[in-house]
């Protein structure tokens, strides 16, 4: 079909321009696009494979290296960051701290990871979770240097929550009825706990474990609508708006924050 002629050529350009010999580590993402991407990475050959660890984002991911006979590695068995405690800091936070301390593009231990997203907007912002996949994926994704999307021509809108009407997140089972007050509060019409349907009675329980809460959002704001709106005078109605897309992304970082520090 042209859908899956599409996935496989964006795979295979992917491969060819961000897949380099010399990479050591290399996340493997979920869902049916990344098929391909494996497919094009093993036609490279084990003379070049065999001396790379391929980090999975979830059991999917995992059976597809396995099978694809791929050395397997886990994102916890990473090499550890040594960090030199006599240089002098300015100050830890994460962005300058690693920065201070000498460990600046240290802090992503893999070389590239390639992932598949459910919508993409002409600014590369993704949605993710469509596969329930989202929590290893974006801990995967945030640990290496560079993240490649590979997505087929249906993914791409002008602008998020087009085509894709609901933002997955990945919850604790206990935290669902709070996450669906706040995100309720937050504007997200019906926020819903993804049920397994046909595969599974009851809602789909994760890799990890957690739930996912589909939030649909009328209008999903970025960060060029916040600070195109900060000028906003507030009549145009956009500003609050905006203001809710602030909460929105505080509360769903904490919620992210929560799962991935929790
Ligand atoms: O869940 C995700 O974000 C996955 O990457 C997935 O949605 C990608 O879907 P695909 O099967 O269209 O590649």
């Amino acid at each position: 079909s042209t859908v899956e002629a599409s996935k496989r050529a964006a795979a295979y350009k992917a491969v060819e321009d961000h897949f380099d010999p010399s990479y050591r580590y290399v996340g493997i993402g979920s869902g049916s696009t990344v098929v391909y991407v494996v497919e094009a990475i093993v036609a490279k050959g084990p003379e070049i494979t065999s001396k790379m660890r391929f980090i999975p984002t979830g059991d999917q991911s995992k059976q597809l290296i396995l099978e694809a006979h791929l050395p397997l590695g886990s994102i916890d068995a990473m090499p550890p960051v040594k960090s030199d405690p006599y240089r002098a800091g300015t100050g830890f936070n994460v962005a300058t701290g690693l920065e201070d301390l000498g460990l600046k593009g240290k802090r992503e231990s893999l070389d590239v990871a390639f992932d598949g997203a459910d919508e993409i907007d002409a600014d590369l912002n993704c949605i993710k979770g469509g596969g329930a996949c989202l929590f290893q994926e974006k801990l995967v994704a945030t640990s290496a240097k560079k993240f490649i999307c590979v997505a087929d021509f249906r993914k791409l809108s002008p602008r998020l929550l087009s085509a894709w009407k609901a933002i997955p997140i990945e919850i604790s089972p206990l935290a669902a009825p709070t996450i669906k007050r706040i995100l309720i509060t937050l504007g997200s019409s019906d926020p819903k706990i993804r049920q397994g349907g046909s595969a599974k009675a009851g809602p789909v329980v994760t890799d990890n474990g957690m739930w996912i809460m589909d939030a649909p959002f009328r209008k999903l704001l970025l960060p060029s609508d916040l600070t195109a709106t900060q000028k906003g005078d507030g009549k145009d109605g956009i500003w609050e708006v905006a203001q809710l897309g602030r909460r929105l992304q505080r509360v769903v970082g904490i919620l992210e924050v929560g799962l991935f520090f929790g």
